[in-house]
């Protein structure tokens, strides 16, 4: 390609859920990421609040739990003026779109969702239509901003199989419709363990606040739950089999640290665990240090959040129309 041609930007698409707290797994296996991406994409990332209420939230929690992700999004470094970030619910083509894709997406299919399977043994009492149907709202998501690539942890992976699997459908019944996206996993943090079961990934549902750290988690809370975590009777702080506390603490270190598994072996050979687990802890509350102060000035400053907000949504909903309304013409509606 001539050095003039600039190749055009691929686009990202990215979103998460507002359930509760965001942990250091969601941070690294994810948010991190998706800073790094701003500048060599034009990225578009999103709230996830339509999603979650496939399990029930408490109203007044639910509502700060979304301001909050949006803080601290911010606080994490998304800068919506590069990268338009918006609230879900408050583009109304996402919903619109994900009851067409329902209506292209088979029963068989979403019941093969191992997400779907998990959330509905954790929710015996809650199995509803919108758990089932949820990866037809995440293809909404993607395929309305024509996404190249959609970054997600390792457990996201199947949805996004789905997703293309409805595009590819729909473009074969339509004629080119949607672009295929490619899922994008990042190998760094990709898969930050429970500090109490590190064989199970840290998840912000899980009911023994021990094994998450969040990432507003005051510092001597995140010093006791790096103290407490589960590891070996071997003493000796390397990668190895039969170690996966271990490990992921060297995980979680490198990912913080920047310094290679074999680099941390070095600097801690001779000393005990006792003296690692501090060490991690303390590396942690350094990366979250200054997020919290961020997070601090957003939160107070509710004005700067709403502008930020409706400008992004704004953006989206125009991008989404698009499609949209490229969707509807094509299945045959009368377009008002
Ligand atoms: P839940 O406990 O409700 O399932 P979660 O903490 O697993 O929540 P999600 O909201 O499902 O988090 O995921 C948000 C993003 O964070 C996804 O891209 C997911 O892949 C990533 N992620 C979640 N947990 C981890 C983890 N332990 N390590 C790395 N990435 C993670
Ligand atoms: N299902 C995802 C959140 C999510 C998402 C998306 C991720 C909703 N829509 C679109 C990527 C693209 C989750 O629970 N992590």
């Amino acid at each position: 390609m001539p050095e003039t041609v600039q190749e055009k930007k691929k686009v990202i698409f990215s979103a998460i859920q507002p359930s509760g707290t965001i942990t250091l797994g969601n941070y690294l296996g994810a948010l991190r990421n998706w800073v790094k991406l701003q500048d060599d994409y034009n990225c578009i990332f999103a709230v996830a609040d339509l999603h979650a209420i496939t399990v029930r939230q408490d109203p007044k929690s639910f509502r700060q739990n979304i301001l909050n992700a949006y803080a601290l999004f911010l606080a994490c470094g998304i800068d919506p003026e590069k990268s338009p970030f918006f609230i879900q619910s408050h583009v109304h083509t996402h919903a619109e779109l994900a009851w067409i894709l329902n209506c292209y997406t088979q029963f068989g299919e979403l019941s093969r969702m191992t997400q779907f399977k998990d959330k509905s043994q954790k929710h015996a009492d809650n199995v509803n239509a919108g758990l089932f149907t949820y990866p037809s709202l995440m293809a909404a998501d993607i395929l309305l901003y024509q996404a190249d690539v959609v970054p997600v942890g390792v457990d996201q992976k199947q949805h996004l199989e789905l997703t293309r699997n409805i595009a590819e459908r729909f473009n074969g019944i339509y004629g080119n419709t949607f672009k295929i996206p490619e899922p994008y996993i990042s190998q760094v943090g990709a898969k930050i363990m429970s500090l109490q079961d590190p064989a199970k990934k840290m998840s912000k549902s899980d009911e023994n606040s021990n094994s998450w750290v969040a990432i507003l988690d005051k510092p001597d809370v995140i010093m006791k739950k790096f103290k407490r975590a589960v590891t070996d009777s071997e003493a000796v702080v390397k990668v190895g089999e039969g170690k996966d506390g271990i490990n992921n603490l060297i995980g979680i270190m490198s990912a913080v640290t920047g310094k290679t598994a074999d680099e941390i072996a070095i600097e801690f050979e001779g000393k005990g665990y006792g003296d690692f687990k501090t060490a991690v802890g303390e590396a942690v509350v350094e990366e979250v240090r200054p997020i919290q102060e961020r997070f601090n000035d957003y939160i107070n400053n509710k004005d700067y959040l709403v502008e930020q907000y409706h400008k992004s949504a704004e953006f989206a909903l125009k991008l989404s129309q698009r499609t949209l309304s490229k969707v509807m013409k094509k299945i045959g509606y009368v377009i008002p």
